[in-house]
């Protein structure tokens, strides 16, 4: 399986049809010394998602993803979301800053779209912004010029010309690095920065907006310079070793509405 020399970043659509019926996740992070986790995930596509049309992923569906020759590691991963899509629903992925990396071959493969970060859809009458939401992690500088490089397609082709160990090695090191980094941010250097998620809603002409990446799941409704908008913050995942975290949000009948998982 060969890179076709096409950066992941320029393989997204910018522009999602209408949802019907959508379910939308995110930050599972999945891997396979998280057996619990894919379970988890595993039975929601079965017993949860199925009761919709659209499921979309909104980054990190991977704990890391070195790229799409990757995607022998994941045969369980990718044939539960074929397996979804043959079931006449639609898939559609953002990419995380863990799974970033995402290409044409992960979409051919399981029939998944993959869409631009942030991107504007439509359920029913409401106009929605989604995103992963690191973008908007705005006061950690150093991360943002991380990512800023990450998304270059420069950057991002030549490190697909790496070997797989290469780069299955470097994203190792890079996690470790950020786990050890983390631990000595505060709240407020990890999380959104409001004012910079009302100017993006404002021009994007929204007043819904849905995102993960911040580990807070919540129902906000902001008042920032009298814009009025809602954020919706997805939960990550996490099974292992008897917790239960994870959930997702449905848009069913004109609302909203968190599940979360057990
Ligand atoms: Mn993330």
């Amino acid at each position: 399986m060969s890179f076709d020399g096409i950066a992941p970043i320029n393989s997204c659509v910018k522009q999602l049809p209408a949802l019907g019926k959508p379910v939308f996740i995110a930050d599972l992070h999945l891997s396979n010394d998280k057996q619990a986790t894919k379970e988890a995930f595993f039975q929601f596509l079965r017993r949860d998602a199925i009761k919709f049309n659209e499921l979309i992923i909104l980054g990190d569906l991977f704990e890391f993803w070195a790229g799409d020759d990757h995607i022998d590691a994941f045969p369980d991963i990718i044939n539960a979301l074929k397996n979804y899509r043959l079931l006449g629903k639609s898939l559609y992925a953002m990419h995380g800053n863990r799974d970033f990396l995402l290409g044409k071959v992960f979409e051919k493969q399981t029939g998944a779209i993959l869409i631009s970060d942030p991107v504007v859809t439509y359920a029913g009458h409401e106009r929605i912004l989604l995103s992963h939401g690191d973008e908007w992690c705005t006061l950690d500088k150093d991360y943002q010029q991380f990512r800023s490089t990450l998304r270059n397609p420069d950057v991002q082709v030549s490190i697909l010309q790496e070997k797989l160990k290469h780069r299955i090695d470097l994203a190792n090191s890079l996690r470790d690095q950020s786990k050890d980094e983390n631990t000595h941010k505060s709240y407020e250097l990890m999380d959104v920065v409001v004012h910079d998620v009302a100017r993006a809603a404002r021009q994007a002409n929204v007043a819904t907006v849905i995102h993960g990446h911040t580990h807070k799941p919540a129902h906000h409704t902001h008042v920032n310079d009298d814009f009025r908008f809602d954020r919706w913050v997805l939960p990550d995942w996490d099974f292992e070793n008897g917790k239960t975290r994870g959930g997702y949000l449905s848009y069913e009948g004109g609302f909203l509405h968190f599940e979360r998982l057990s």
